[in-house]
């Protein structure tokens, strides 16, 4: 297997408490995962990435870990996920896991003997802080330092034990983890080690460039409208990051018997620090998740929601091809768990939904770099269906609404904005087929599952050849079998343009044009040499072919078309 595998790979993300329930507690599991590994492998993809399955109080739903050395049960047992790994591997399918280390479960064993004393061994493992100087311990606004965080009031927790505060960014159920200690990283080592033992290979690493922390903990500018002080600038990659994501490459992968994948989540990483990540010389990871274009229809608050302009995607998705394109490697999705569904997003889902849902699969998947589809989106899943504030589950979606709520603003305001863009959209359960809570379990399911399931199903899906499946299956093909998806280099064509995305990869003597219409007017596209393009081969459209617009670039509504030329092949040679 070639040392870069992973260029040419598509990653499936298997958000397991919604993906398939095989005991009837209305939650998803291992079991029901296994049961299902011939739909995962008939898609075609290379890789699972697992989100979190171990013991956890689950109040992030499991990235809030309190042992990483095993299953929890709602999920299954280590028995089960050992037949889970073997039987990916018998369908040559590898399995990447989620890896949580930025901060813990406050009920994990070591924040538990971490908070008993302050000369406790391991006290040092966390951030621990006294008040702010002047202030009484406990009170509000004498927390160490003004930071807040990620789910909504500060990123301080006072515990009366010892009258001092610890950090958490997100919930303050996730203490955050103090790298700085070296015995932090060699447990971390130590358990990634036992992990690949069991014949994992690789991981995502969970918001792994706030690992290293600016350790003076300065305040943070405080925005208009905002209660605290923004701490990304000491925490988003950090002073030793790099330092520590190269003795983390040095003590566990460079120490892997089998080819691995190690994707990086790095919430504000820059294009400039994503090159010194993903430099194969520089030994860190092998590419990094970034958010930018997650950011386009969103102002400087998350819940301040932009209208979706093309143009700003093509400038931010364009700049990273750019960025990546000498040196290092991207990360291509839509979806995640943390997101929600693209095709309500980006897409129609309405009228459209089949079409546009295939224009954006075609478009991502067209990028230099390696796809991640997160389950459903080969479907065309859209937004799940929130009545009211009791239909969320998310603990970000619910602590904001609360402390909207507290701060008198319209609770009407912050529903519209969660039904919306709340993480919930993306995590309500797969869709199986017609049956009841759409074949996801016997049980009552923890989320609601979006009613649009009769509409769409896997099961459906599977026997249509014109399904959104079926034409994820043949992106992921391509890129198996043409080296320039996987290889080419890349040019972004029309950039102003309001409604097309078009550009151009490029491999030796073959070339690929690709053209996405985001929009529900037919749109006429102006790109160099017409007559060849017109004239190569189509490889893909989500247009019927007895349509008459192929026969010019004219794009229907939320057309895509990908066109291949060999050199020497076309009319212009
Ligand atoms: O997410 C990190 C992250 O920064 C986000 O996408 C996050 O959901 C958002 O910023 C909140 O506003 C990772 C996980 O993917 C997410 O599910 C976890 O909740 C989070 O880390 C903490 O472990």
């Amino acid at each position: 297997m070639s040392h870069n595998w992973w260029k040419s790979a598509v990653v499936y993300q298997v958000y397991p408490r919604s993906f398939a329930d095989s005991d009837g507690d209305g939650t998803g599991d291992l079991r029901g995962i296994i049961d299902r590994l011939d739909y995962v492998a008939a898609l075609g993809v290379d890789v699972v990435w697992l989100s979190p399955v171990y013991p956890s109080p689950m109040d992030d739903n499991g990235y809030d870990i309190s042992d990483y050395r095993d299953i929890d049960p709602v999920f299954g047992s280590l028995a089960d996920f050992d037949e889970l790994v073997a039987k990916l591997h018998e369908r040559e399918i590898k399995l990447v896991m989620d890896l949580v280390v930025n901060h813990t479960s406050d009920e994990h064993p070591w924040f538990e003997e971490s908070r008993v004393s302050k000369d406790n061994p391991k006290r040092d493992w966390y951030w621990w802080r006294p008040a702010r100087p002047g202030t009484v311990p406990g009170e509000p606004g004498s927390e160490p330092n003004n930071w807040g965080s990620f789910f909504s009031g500060p990123a301080w927790e006072y515990d009366e034990r010892t009258g001092e505060y610890f950090l958490h960014l997100f919930s303050r159920k996730q203490p955050d983890l103090n790298w700085e200690n070296p015995q932090v990283r060699e447990h971390v080592y130590e358990m990634m080690h036992w992990w690949l033992d069991r014949g994992v290979d690789g991981f995502r690493m969970d918001v792994i460039n706030f690992i290293s922390k600016v350790t003076s903990l300065p305040d943070g500018v405080v925005s208009p409208g905002e209660q605290h002080g923004d701490g990304t600038p000491y925490v988003f990659s950090g002073p030793r990051i790099h330092e520590f994501l190269h003795e983390m490459h040095q003590r566990v992968f460079e120490h892997s018997d089998g080819p691995l994948l190690v994707v990086g989540e790095m919430p504000g990483v820059t294009v400039e620090d994503a090159v010194r990540f993903t430099d194969p010389d520089r030994e860190e990871v092998n590419m990094v998740f970034q958010f930018e274009h997650m950011g386009v229809d969103r102002g400087h608050d998350k819940w301040d929601i932009q209208p979706f302009a093309l143009p700003l995607l093509k400038q931010s998705l364009g700049r990273w091809q750019r960025g990546l394109a000498e040196r290092g490697w991207n990360s291509l999705y839509w979806n995640n768990h943390d997101q929600p569904r693209v095709v309500s997003r980006f897409g129609d889902d309405g009228q459209f939904r089949v079409r546009s849902a295939k224009m954006l699969g075609t478009v991502l998947h067209m990028h230099r770099g390696t796809p991640y589809v997160y389950q459903g989106e080969e479907l065309g899943m859209t937004n799940g269906d929130f009545d009211s504030i009791d239909d969320f589950r998310d603990i970000e979606a619910l602590n904001e609404y609360a402390e909207s709520v507290a701060l008198g603003r319209d609770p009407d305001d912050m529903l519209a904005a969660l039904r919306f863009m709340s993480r919930d959209n993306g995590r309500t359960p797969m869709q199986w087929d017609d049956t009841a809570h759409a074949g996801f379990t016997k049980g009552q399911p923890w989320i609601d599952v979006n009613p649009n399931y009769k509409e769409i199903n896997a099961e459906a899906q599977a026997v249509d050849e014109d399904s959104v499946l079926f034409h994820y299956q043949r992106l992921i093909q391509l890129r198996h079998e043409l080296p320039v998806v996987a290889h080419g280099d890349f040019t972004m064509l029309l950039e102003e343009h309001p409604y097309v995305y078009a550009f151009t990869r490029r491999l030796e003597d073959e070339e690929l044009l690709v053209l996405g219409n985001f929009s529900a007017e037919q749109q006429q596209v102006e790109v160099a040499d017409v007559e060849s393009w017109l004239a190569a081969e189509l490889l893909l459209t989500n247009v019927a072919q007895e349509e008459p617009s192929t026969a010019s670039m004219h794009l229907a509504p939320w057309e895509s078309r990908i066109y291949l030329r060999r050199r020497g092949a076309g009319p212009t040679g």
